[in-house]
């Protein structure tokens, strides 16, 4: 019962040190290196593209991420069960990598950036974190930690999601009709939503429109959930402050585009937070307990919602 790994070699080689420690019973392999096909019954990949359907014996198919739109569904065959990334590391690098990006908004780093290109000493008057409202697209593993987080500093916390949730400090919204009232009290707009045919193209004129005048975003999801051109237009409006992008329409965004060049975007190269290969490898392991016990993975996503 081969575990196949396709995705980055490097992490790779530190995936099959921590198998060779924990499961020394289990093979593992790390693609291209792939061995009797028939042998592999896991598959653990970022972009497998038409690899699932080509193993006649694999059984499960996990996500090096805790994203699963880059797996695309639709190559994998539908009987398989397909399990996203639950690991306490990827957890981590987010709520790390959203503080910063919070806490550069919030202490007005954007306009000090430009006051020191300018040569410019001129103080702005403090403002209190409670004042400050942060919303956040998305409470599943990785929203919910980020605003508990960031409810330690002070901050007014909000969250949206598709189904209602109840989480103690934090004003919860959800679906459709709670969307208007859930951006019109956001000064920080998080997105932590998956891509699905639902999520794409969101952050858009509507929704930066229905947000205070003056508003900035993170953008840590998926490029395709922003239409650029149309924060370009808000930016330059000054409907919105700025923004912080960890994800772009493509990756990497080509060197030609305006997002480049705009004062108040920050830009990162898809580096907001990834899996731990230590804790994914745990992570794995349970699940291949799990599965072999006839229970439900952790992290197993339904096909349907596509996530
Ligand atoms: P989860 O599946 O745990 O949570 C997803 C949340 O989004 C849920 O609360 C869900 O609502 C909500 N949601 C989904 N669709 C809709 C919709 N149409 N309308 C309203 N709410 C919706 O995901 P994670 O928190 O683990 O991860 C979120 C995303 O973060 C990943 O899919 C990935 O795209 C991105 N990511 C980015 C990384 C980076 O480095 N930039 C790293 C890791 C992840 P409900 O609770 O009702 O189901
Ligand atoms: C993920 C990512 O989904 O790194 O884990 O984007």
């Amino acid at each position: 019962m081969t575990v196949l790994y396709k995705a980055d070699p490097v992490r790779g080689a530190l995936w099959a040190e921590r198998f060779a420690q924990l499961a020394p019973d289990i093979p593992f392999r790390v693609w291209p290196d792939l061995g009797d096909p028939a042998a592999v019954r896991y598959l653990v990949a970022w972009q497998p593209d038409g690899l699932a359907a080509t193993l006649p014996n694999l059984q499960v198919v996990f996500s090096v991420g805790a994203g699963v739109d880059q797996l695309d569904l639709s190559q994998i065959p539908a009987h398989l069960p397909v399990v996203r990334m639950i690991e306490p590391g990827i957890v981590d690098g987010m709520v790390e990598y959203v503080t910063q990006a919070v806490l550069t908004i919030h202490r007005d780093l954007f306009d000090y950036e430009l006051q020191q290109r300018a040569r410019v000493w001129q103080p702005m008057p403090l403002r209190a974190a409670a004042s400050r409202r942060v919303g956040v697209l998305g409470l599943g593993m990785l929203g919910t930690a980020v605003l508990q987080r960031l409810r330690l500093f002070g901050f007014a916390c909000a969250g949206w999601s598709r189904s209602t949730h109840e989480i103690e400090g934090i004003d919860c919204y959800a679906g459709d009709a709670g969307l208007a009232a859930f951006l019109a009290r956001t000064d920080v707009l998080i997105c932590l939503l998956p891509l699905t045919e639902a999520t794409r193209g969101l952050l858009g004129r509507r929704v930066f429109d229905m947000l205070p005048r003056g508003a900035s975003l993170v953008h840590v999801g998926r490029g395709p959930q922003l239409v650029s051109a149309d924060l370009l237009d808000a930016l330059e409006r000054g409907q919105m402050h700025s923004a912080v992008l960890d994800v772009t329409d493509p990756e990497p965004l080509p060197a030609d585009h305006p997002l480049w060049t705009q004062a108040r975007v920050r830009i990162t190269p898809h580096i907001a937070s990834a899996t731990r290969p230590e804790s994914a490898v745990d992570a794995v392991l349970e699940n291949l307990r799990r599965h072999r016990a006839g229970e439900r993975m952790n992290g197993q996503i339904d096909r349907t919602r596509g996530y």
